[in-house]
């Protein structure tokens, strides 16, 4: 299916509650839209399960662009995906060299950087026989890009990815660049996060940041603030196992009063489901102390807040 920046900018407007996009954003995004043929996107992959890709490609809307494959081949110019792209080997990465070379990109970065034993754990790519690690990569791409944007919570934080004991001593993006980097965790993140970061820094309107460089937009509130379950809450209601409906999970272990996140508005797969709406405990996974902080929060089953 082709779909033009017409319908990209179409999705956004239509989608703008839920993106949390305001009218002087839609103006300003048709203008950058109009403007270019699309701005040039990088997508490296580090140490990292794809998920947050597989996340972004489950994208499916009712409107135009309808999934996120059509977002990023046709209304960005994608340079380099290693999932997406049609181009293979030293091809593909002949094509990243190229955008390296024009810069002015915008950069994001899936999985967290192993910095251990010289990187040499997690490689990007390898040229005639020369290998290039993954940390030598975000390095050296981030420093061209005009922005950067971790994609997901191992990009964020190190994440599952860079859980105890973390051997390969994998960190945070932007533990290991200069750059600023716009934080968009989730273990996965939601693909309408992924659409509105892009979205918003075409149209130079993140807004402020949490002091995790998260969004305010999308990770202002927490779980618990927006939860349906909070009225039970309130009313010290709370499920003493599983498939408990309509009681609150906090006795079970939900993080949701300490995770900042969009969840129960952008809810998941079109609005079906989330994790607390299916009866499950929210993990925190947008945290940056995920998922140990879940872990020991399920394990002792403790009012802490
Ligand atoms: Fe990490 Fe992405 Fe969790 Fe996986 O690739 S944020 S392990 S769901 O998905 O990097
Ligand atoms: Fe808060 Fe979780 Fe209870 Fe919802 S289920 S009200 S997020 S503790």
């Amino acid at each position: 299916m082709r779909i033009s920046r017409r319908d990209f900018f179409t999705y956004c407007r239509n989608s703008s509650a839920a993106l949390a996009l305001g009218a002087v954003q839609l103006s300003r995004l048709e203008k950058a839209l109009a403007a270019t043929t699309g701005p040039t996107v990088l997508w490296l992959q580090g140490a990292a399960c794809t998920g947050c890709s597989v996340s972004f490609l489950n994208r499916i809307s009712p409107s135009a662009p309808a999934t996120a494959a059509d977002v990023l081949l046709q209304t960005v110019n994608l340079a380099y995906h290693p999932n997406l792209m049609g181009a293979a080997g030293e091809l593909a990465v002949a094509q990243a060299q190229q955008a390296y070379d024009a810069g002015g990109y915008i950069l994001c970065v899936e999985g967290g950087v192993p910095t251990a034993f010289g990187g040499n754990t997690c490689l990007a790519w390898t040229v005639q026989g020369q290998d290039t690690t993954f940390l030598q990569a975000v390095q050296q791409y981030s420093a061209r890009a005009a922005q950067v944007i971790s994609i997901g919570t191992c990009a964020s934080f190190g994440g599952v990815a860079g859980a105890g004991p973390n051997p390969t001593g994998v960190k945070g993006v932007g533990a290991i660049t200069r750059k600023n980097v716009l934080n968009i965790p989730g273990c996965p993140p939601h693909p309408d996060w992924i659409v509105w970061a892009i979205a918003a820094l075409l149209t130079n309107s993140v807004g402020d940041l949490d002091c995790s460089n998260r969004p305010v937009a999308l990770y202002g509130k927490t779980v618990h603030q927006n939860c349906w379950r909070y009225a039970a809450y309130q009313a010290n209601q709370h499920a003493t196992q599983y498939g408990q409906d309509n009681l609150c999970l906090f006795d079970l272990g939900c993080h949701g009063p300490q995770t900042q996140a969009a969840c129960p508005s952008t809810g998941w797969n079109n609005m079906a489901n989330w994790c607390v709406d299916a009866n499950a405990t929210c993990l925190g996974c947008t945290s940056p102390t995920f998922p140990f902080a879940s872990i020991r929060r399920t394990n002792t089953n403790a009012h802490d807040d």
